[in-house]
């Protein structure tokens, strides 16, 4: 998948990489299928430069940031501090290259459902991460970029962020309680995204950034055990993120346009699961449907550990 960002472009501002040559000690989600490797590519108008700038490195051509932050949490004390320093580290990135405005994050954490201290290493992160929004004078609420937050098995804490100068418009979803108001029975500090966020890219393309999704209803995590429930669960979770979406489209733009442009990346807790889930999404949006054909599956663990499975999706909206 090549997004354009600008409209014109000849230059790549960065890629996530699934499969393919690892490039230790980025964590990343084992590929799963297809079987060759993929990446996420963005592209812009040049000259893009790089920096870095603490642990992240960038790429910049002054209107768009994508760049990669990647720490030893074993180093600074553990998962807080790491999730602290990533953040911080990268909000300077932003004030530096003048493109404050996060559009997605992708948050790729080791042994995710360790424990630090009595408190499970996501929520220690959630505390690292929203201090460092708090500190950067930005929302931890309304207008939370869109996000994932993953489990994997090796590599070091990795973010990868892409921001602009224009901010995105955070949708929430209605049939969930927004993830920032979660109650305290999650942690002592709610996470930091939104549903999906609508970006706008330039050349007359918006894209819409769906969050990790997954079986949750209101705060409540359901269909513990049943995979096939999950999958559909989340499936609903995304048709409700479109419909809450296309109240800021203009109105030619269907539930069902929306559907087909759907490009899902899902995440299983076990490999084996594949051929089930893969089932569920073709019942839910047919056999033909690009989100199906498509779709990537990796292995990563969602973090709530009764969750089985979770996706994201991109879509391009044109004109
Ligand atoms: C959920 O809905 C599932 O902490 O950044 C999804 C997307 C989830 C992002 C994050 C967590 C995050 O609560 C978990």
């Amino acid at each position: 998948m090549a997004w354009p960002l600008d409209g014109e472009h000849d230059a790549e501002l960065g890629r996530i990489c699934h499969g393919g040559a690892t490039h230790a000690p980025l964590a990343s989600p084992e590929p799963l299928w297809p079987l060759h490797p993929v990446a996420e590519r963005w592209q812009v108008r040049g000259p893009v430069h790089e920096g870095q700038q603490g642990c992240v490195r960038y790429r910049s051509n002054g209107m768009w940031v994508f760049g990669t932050a990647c720490l030893d949490d074993r180093v600074v004390g553990g998962m807080e501090a790491a999730a602290w320093r990533v953040y911080t580290d990268l909000f300077a990135v932003l004030e530096r290259e003048g493109c404050p405005q996060l559009q997605r994050l992708w948050n790729y954490l080791p042994d995710i459902h360790g424990l630090e201290d009595g408190l499970e290493r996501y929520r220690c992160f959630n505390l690292g991460r929203a201090r460092a929004f708090a500190q950067a004078g930005r929302s931890l609420g309304e207008g939370a970029p869109a996000a994932c937050a993953m489990g994997t098995r090796s590599g070091w804490l990795t973010v990868h962020f892409l921001a602009g100068r224009q901010p995105a418009r955070a949708i929430e979803n209605p049939r969930q309680v927004s993830a920032y108001h979660y109650p305290r029975r999650y942690g002592p500090c709610s996470p930091t995204f939104s549903r999906a966020a609508l970006a706008d890219l330039g050349g007359g393309l918006r894209v819409l950034f769906i969050s990790g999704t997954a079986s949750i209803v209101g705060h409540e995590s359901v269909h513990v055990d049943d995979l096939e429930a999950q999958t559909a669960e989340t499936l609903r979770n995304i048709d409700a993120v479109l419909e809450a979406t296309r109240s800021h489209l203009e109105a030619s733009w269907t539930l069902e346009a929306l559907r087909r442009r759907l490009e899902c990346t899902v995440y299983l807790r076990r490999p084996a699961d594949l051929d089930r889930v893969r089932a569920v999404i073709i019942a839910h949006l047919g056999a033909q449907a690009p989100a199906v054909q498509a779709a990537t599956y990796l292995r990563a663990d969602v973090c709530r550990a009764e969750l089985l499975v979770e996706i994201e999706a991109q879509l391009a909206l044109v004109g």
